[in-house]
Formats: C-alpha cells, sequence, structure tokens
C-alpha cells in the first residue's frame, strides 16, 4: 500500500518542493493550509494537483487532530513556521506561537493520534542554522552550542528541544534536520537571495533602477531547496531517528551573492545598482554561517548537488523569464 505524508507548510518553497519528491516516490501526500482565501492553494493545486488540501493551522490543535485523522501519514514533516527573521523582530509573539509552540501542537497531535502505537508515525522538524545565531564553533555541526539572535531562532530552539525531548520521553521516531539556508526560483520575494535576482532581473529587462540592501557583510551557507527536501525524506527513512545538520560547507557574503547575480547578467561592477539603508538592517545580526554536514553524508549518503553559482544563475535566469513575461502581458 502506498505511504501517507502529511506537510505542514505545504504552500511554501519547500513544502511545494517536498511534495513533488513523495509524489515522485508514489506516496499519497496530504498538507495542511491555513486561511479562508490562501491565494497560494491555486499553486499549489497547479503545480501538484495530486496533492491532498486540508484546511488547518499550527495553532488550531483540533484542526491538526482532525488532518491526522484525515490523512492517517505515516510520516509527518513539520514544515509551517513563520519564517522570516526580520518580520520576527515587529511580531514576536506570534513567531513565538506558530514557529515554537506549533511544533508542539503537532507533537502533541501525533501522540494523542498514534495512542500506544507511536512508532507509526515518523515526525520531521524543520530546524534551523539560525539557532546557531552568534556562532560559537566554526563550521557549525550538531552538537555546537546554540545561541540564537532573533526571536525567530529562539522559537526554533524551542521546536528543536521539544522534538528531541519527544523522542527521549516516549520513543517517538522524530527528528530534526537543522537546515542552513536553501534557496530557488520558488523563494519569497522577501529573501535577499530572491530580492536581489529579482532586482537584477528587472534592471537588466530595464524596468528598475536599483536596489536597496541592508548589511551586505552578513554570510551565509546557501544551497538549493530541491536538494535539501531530499534530506528531510531520507532523515524519515532511517531506522533510528536523529538530527542533522544539512549544508553545502561553503559560505559567501552578500556581496558575493551580488558578484554572482550581476555577472549572470553579464554586469561586472555593481556599485551603481546598490544603495543601503539602515531599514533593512537587523537589530542582531547573524554575521557567519557556514555548515559541517559530514554526519548526513556518512548516515543519510547526502551531499547537494547544486553549487552555489549554479543556484545563483538558475534564480536569475528565472526571474529574467517571469518578468519579461510580465512585462509583456
Ligand atoms: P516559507 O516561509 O516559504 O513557508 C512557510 C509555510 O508555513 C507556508 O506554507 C505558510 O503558509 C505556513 N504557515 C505559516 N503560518 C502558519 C500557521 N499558523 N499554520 C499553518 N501553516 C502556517 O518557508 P520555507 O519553505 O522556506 O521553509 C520551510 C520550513 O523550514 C520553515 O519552518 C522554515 O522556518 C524552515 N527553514 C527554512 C530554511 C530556508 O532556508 N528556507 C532553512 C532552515 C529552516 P501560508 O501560505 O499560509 O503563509
Ligand atoms: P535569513 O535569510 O535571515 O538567513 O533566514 P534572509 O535572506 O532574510 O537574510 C540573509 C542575510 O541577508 C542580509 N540582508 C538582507 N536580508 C533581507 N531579507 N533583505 C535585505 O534587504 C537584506 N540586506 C541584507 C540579512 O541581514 C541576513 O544576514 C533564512 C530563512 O529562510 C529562515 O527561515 C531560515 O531558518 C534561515 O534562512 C536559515
Amino acid at each position: 500500500m502506498a505511504k501517507s505524508a502529511l506537510i505542514t507548510g505545504i504552500t511554501g518553497q519547500d513544502g511545494l518542493y517536498l511534495a513533488e519528491l513523495l509524489l515522485s516516490k508514489g506516496y499519497d501526500v496530504h498538507g495542511l493550509i491555513r486561511g479562508q482565501n490562501n491565494p497560494k492553494l491555486e499553486v499549489v493545486q497547479s503545480i501538484a494537483p495530486d496533492v491532498k488540501l486540508h484546511f488547518g493551522d499550527l495553532l488550531d490543535t483540533s484542526s491538526i487532530m482532525r488532518t491526522l485523522d484525515a490523512s492517517a501519514p505515516d510520516e509527518v514533516y513539520n514544515l509551517g513556521a513563520i519564517s522570516f527573521v526580520a518580520y520576527s523582530w515587529e511580531n514576536a509573539s506570534v513567531t513565538s506561537q506558530v514557529t515554537g509552540l506549533g511544533v508542539l501542537n503537532v507533537l502533541e497531535s501525533i501522540r494523542n493520534y498514534a495512542g500506544s502505537d507511536l512508532a507509526k508515525v515518523r515526525f520531521y522538524q524543520a530546524s534551523s542554522s539560525e539557532m546557531f545565531g552568534k556562532v560559537q564553533e566554526v563550521p557549525q555541526r550538531e552538537s555546537t552550542l546554540l545561541w540564537p539572535r532573533s526571536p525567530y531562532g529562539v522559537s526554533k530552539v524551542y521546536g528543536h528541544y521539544m522534538t528531541i525531548n519527544y523522542r527521549e520521553s516516549y520513543g517517538m521516531h522524530a527528528s530534526s534536520g537543522i537546515l542552513f539556508n536553501h534557496e530557488s526560483p520558488r523563494r519569497g520575494p522577501e529573501f535577499v537571495t530572491r530580492k536581489v535576482s529579482m532586482a537584477v532581473a528587472r534592471i537588466k529587462l530595464g524596468l528598475q533602477d536599483d536596489i536597496t540592501l541592508g548589511n551586505l557583510d552578513a554570510k551565509r551557507d546557501w544551497g538549493y531547496a530541491g536538494d535539501y527536501v531530499r534530506a528531510m525524506w531520507l532523515m524519515l527513512q532511517q531506522p533510528v531517528a536523529d538530527d542533522y545538520v544539512i549544508s553545502t560547507g561553503e559560505t559567501h557574503s552578500i556581496k558575493e551573492l551580488l558578484d554572482a547575480a550581476f555577472a549572470a547578467v553579464g554586469i561586472d561592477d555593481w556599485a551603481g545598482y546598490v544603495k543601503q539603508d539602515p531599514r533593512f538592517m537587523r537589530p542582531a545580526e547573524v554575521e557567519l554561517l557556514i555548515g559541517d554536514s559530514s554526519k548526513a553524508k556518512e548516515v543519510l549518503g547526502w551531499t547537494p548537488e547544486v553549487n552555489f553559482n549554479e543556484l545563483v544563475a538558475m534564480m536569475v535566469e528565472n526571474d529574467l523569464k517571469e518578468q519579461s513575461a510580465l512585462h509583456k502581458a
């Protein structure tokens, strides 16, 4: 019989890639979608029409329980979250509730749903490299001390330890993927890679004059979302649940991101196109992230396939197509 999987955060970047991966493996895929008129519902239905959608919210435990009953999942991937770090300072309480307590709501719902047969449901939590924050070790690995720098990071730490706690307290097959930044043409436009790829495409097409950013010196370990959802699935196929860092092991500054994005449209000197505004600076910055994913390589056999330059070129190329189509329409 086909396995069943439930994905929270189905309308997000990772939710869609994961849904496509699981459908290609023959899973019966269910997604939790929130809101009475979510504009992304149509996107999910057009890209992955075989996904069965259930209306619910991470803040509404009864909706999660109902969705578990309806989908009878073998695997639950908890990707739903308020995920924009900058937003989390302005909205610390709701971020803590959704990104932090939401994890507990899913774990408790699974515990109630599965009863004495807890082993029948495997759980994946979307933990984040933002938990390392003010990094205490370079590169960061599973054992590195966590030192989050934003309400988002603090909420992810809560979800991370709650996942470990359910594994240790109840023997639940609950794993956390500590994923470093991963991007794609489906990345939300509020995140720096997509903000840059869209702006560079529009500048090239003569639709925009410049781009305004915040800190250009911060460094991130950027990978491709399509590679990273593969790691999520691999974690839940292991006999024993565990936590894994997923990263490329390479770090690049925002300036290097600008180098790669402008180079993709043939512009070598971007200085005249880039402005800075304190509005985009953060109250506390995560200056440097670089991950060591050797455990994932050893145990899961996982390695990333798309490198930084290929990723940036893929995003710019997609935005050139999207923006010219929009402009012609
Ligand atoms: P997105 O921001 O693209 O997607 C977040 C998803 O969460 C959306 O589907 C959103 O739905 C949903 N959501 C928000 N609030 C609620 C709620 N109250 N109830 C139910 N669903 C809700 O994130 P990504 O796809 O990029 O990331 C997936 C997960 O991985 C997130 O948990 C993120 O924090 C984490 N992560 C991401 C990394 C990255 O680099 N992308 C790295 C490490 C961790 P809606 O359409 O309604 O807004
Ligand atoms: P991040 O991603 O905070 O790492 O979280 P984001 O792309 O928002 O920021 C990356 C870095 O770029 C700097 N930056 C800017 N960022 C944005 N968004 N806009 C700007 O104009 C800008 N200028 C400079 C930031 O200061 C930061 O240093 C992402 C999210 O997907 C999280 O959910 C996830 O957990 C982490 O990645 C890993």
